[in-house]
Parts: structure tokens; C-alpha cells; sequence
């Protein structure tokens, strides 16, 4: 059986790294590299594999962020729960993803908890209303593992990403006319 294949995207330092390297036991490293192009890892849970692609958030390496994007069956939009661009941000990728992947379900991860500011606005709120919406640090690796079991086992292997697929299209819409509303 092919490995289910997640791609992370988001800005760049929304994360996506750090989530990564807490997913594979690696300690927390605020000096962590800037990605170049992906990074690829591959595990098994529950006699299922996975590939999770961590891409990078810089536009020059954007196309390679596309081609992941392409190949995937699950996106994963990390956002810095913490700055006041969040929503701008999540905006700029949903835009990305809704351009060239306009079927694949999507889900929602806002990083960096253990920062003071929190970005708790009604543009938040309906994005958790209306998609899998989690929020963690990778300072707390259980955390992240949770959230990740957590993807697997309520959306992945019971395959209830299928309804999102058909539902999600509408909840764009919705989101991105109530961001407008905030402007
Ligand atoms: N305090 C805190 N800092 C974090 C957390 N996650 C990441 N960081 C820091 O944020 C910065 C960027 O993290 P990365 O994981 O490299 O971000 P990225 O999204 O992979 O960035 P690109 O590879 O450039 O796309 C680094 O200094 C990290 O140490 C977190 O949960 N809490
Ligand atoms: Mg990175």
C-alpha cells in the first residue's frame, strides 16, 4: 500500500521544522536551519505508513513547496500561533493550496503556544469551526505526538478526510469572505 502522504506548508518559522524534528524525538532547537527545498520522513503507525513532507515557507523555493503540494493526500497549514501576521499568513497559503490542490483536505495547526500572544481572533475561531484546527509547541514534543495520533487515528484511518474533500470547498468561501469582513 502507497504511504498516506501529508505535506506540511506555512509560512516561513511558522514551525513546520521544529514539528518535525519533535515527531522524530529530536530535541527542541531554536537555532534550527531554514529548509531548503523539502525534507522528507517516513514512519509506520498501526501497520500504516506515512510521509510527511516538510517544505520550506520561503518563496524561493515555492515551486518545490508546489510539487509537494501536488503530491499529497493531506495538507497541513502551520501557522505561528503567536504573531499578529498569523492570518494574513494562513490566508496566503490557503490561496496556494486552493490554486493547485483544490480537493485535498486540509487541516490546521497554529505553532508556538508557549509564547505569550496568542491570536484568538473571530477570523481564528471560524477557521477552528470550520476545519481540523490544533494548536501546540514543539518545546512540548508529547504535545505534538498527540496532535499527529490524534490527525491518524480521527481522520486518516477511518478515512473521514473523504467528507472533508466534499465539504471543504464551501468552508473556503466562507472563511475567506469573513477575513475580508475583519480588513
Ligand atoms: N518558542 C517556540 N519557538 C519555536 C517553536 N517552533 C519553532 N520555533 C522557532 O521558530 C523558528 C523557526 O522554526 P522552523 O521550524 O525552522 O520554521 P519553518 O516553518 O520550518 O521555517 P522554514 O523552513 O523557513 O519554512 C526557530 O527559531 C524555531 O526554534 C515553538 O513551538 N515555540
Ligand atoms: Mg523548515
Amino acid at each position: 500500500m502507497e504511504p498516506f502522504k501529508i505535506c506540511l506548508v506555512g509560512h516561513s518559522a511558522s514551525g513546520k521544522s521544529s514539528i518535525l524534528a519533535a515527531l522524530q524525538n529530536k530535541a527542541f532547537n531554536p537555532y534550527i536551519p531554514q529548509t531548503i527545498q523539502s525534507n522528507c520522513w517516513k514512519y509506520t503507525h498501526q501497520n500504516r505508513s506515512f510521509k510527511i513532507y516538510d517544505t520550506s515557507g520561503l518563496d524561493k523555493f515555492q515551486k518545490s513547496t508546489i510539487n509537494c503540494l501536488k503530491n499529497s493526500n493531506l495538507i497541513i497549514i502551520c501557522f505561528d500561533s503567536s504573531s499578529k501576521r498569523a492570518q494574513i499568513h494562513v490566508e496566503q497559503w490557503l490561496n496556494i493550496v486552493r490554486t493547485y490542490k483544490s480537493v485535498t483536505p486540509i487541516v490546521f495547526i497554529g505553532t508556538k503556544t508557549d509564547k505569550a500572544l496568542k491570536q484568538q481572533n473571530e477570523y481564528m475561531q471560524r477557521l477552528r469551526e470550520r476545519y481540523p484546527f490544533y494548536l501546540t509547541s514543539a518545546s512540548n514534543p508529547q504535545g505534538v505526538k498527540d496532535v499527529f495520533r490524534n490527525i491518524e487515528q480521527n481522520l486518516i484511518i477511518p478515512n473521514l478526510v473523504v467528507e472533508r474533500v466534499q465539504i471543504r470547498r464551501r468552508e473556503d468561501e466562507e472563511v475567506k469572505s469573513g477575513w475580508f469582513c475583519f480588513c
